[in-house]
């Protein structure tokens, strides 16, 4: 568990701790952004209880966005969103059986009525999560919008500023 001092405004969960390795990208992501967040291991299948109550707190406790990554048959997303208003941010984690397509699958395919935004497989959609979570916080929070612009400015000057390949 790694929060930040602040109320979360973002939780991030996946289904394992295996799934780390790829939602550290994500988290990596808010931390330098500013963005209160926090971190969970909340699985679908092994611990549905523990889903369900995540997801019934979540509107209370201040988090307007879950980023949720799971890989495999992926239905954390589809559940935490089946479960609450705040809106899901679905990463489909790269499996090791069929390299992310049955997480991706999972995930984007969600029938009409309950969306899960999902993301690339794999840390660019972890860390592309992250970004969506700040810039739909960033109407309602200044200083996170000040951050992301100045992330994406960052960006733009590194490419710029060294765009010769061979060097
Ligand atoms: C899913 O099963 C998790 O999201 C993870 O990606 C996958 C494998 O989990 P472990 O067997 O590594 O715990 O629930």
């Amino acid at each position: 568990m790694t929060d930040t001092a602040q109320a979360p405004l973002v939780g991030i969960v996946m289904g394992s701790r295996s799934d780390w390795e790829t939602m550290q990208h994500a988290a990596a992501r808010l931390e330098a952004l500013g963005v209160p967040h926090e971190v969970r291991v909340v699985s679908a299948h092994r611990t549905p209880d523990v889903l369900f109550e995540y997801a019934a707190g979540a509107a209370g406790r201040g988090l307007r966005a879950i980023i949720a990554g799971a890989g495999g048959a992926a239905h954390l997303p589809g559940m935490l969103a089946a479960k609450t208003q705040v809106p899901v941010l679905g990463v489909p984690v790269q499996s090791r059986a069929l390299n992310g397509m049955d997480s991706l699958l999972s995930i984007v395919q969600m029938p009409a009525g309950i969306p899960v935004a999902t993301f690339a497989i794999g840390n660019a959609g972890a860390a592309n999560a992250a970004l969506f979570a700040a810039a739909m916080l960033a109407a309602d929070h200044h200083d996170i919008g000040a951050s992301l612009a100045a992330f994406r400015a960052k960006q733009t000057d590194d490419v710029a500023s060294n765009d010769d390949p061979r060097t």
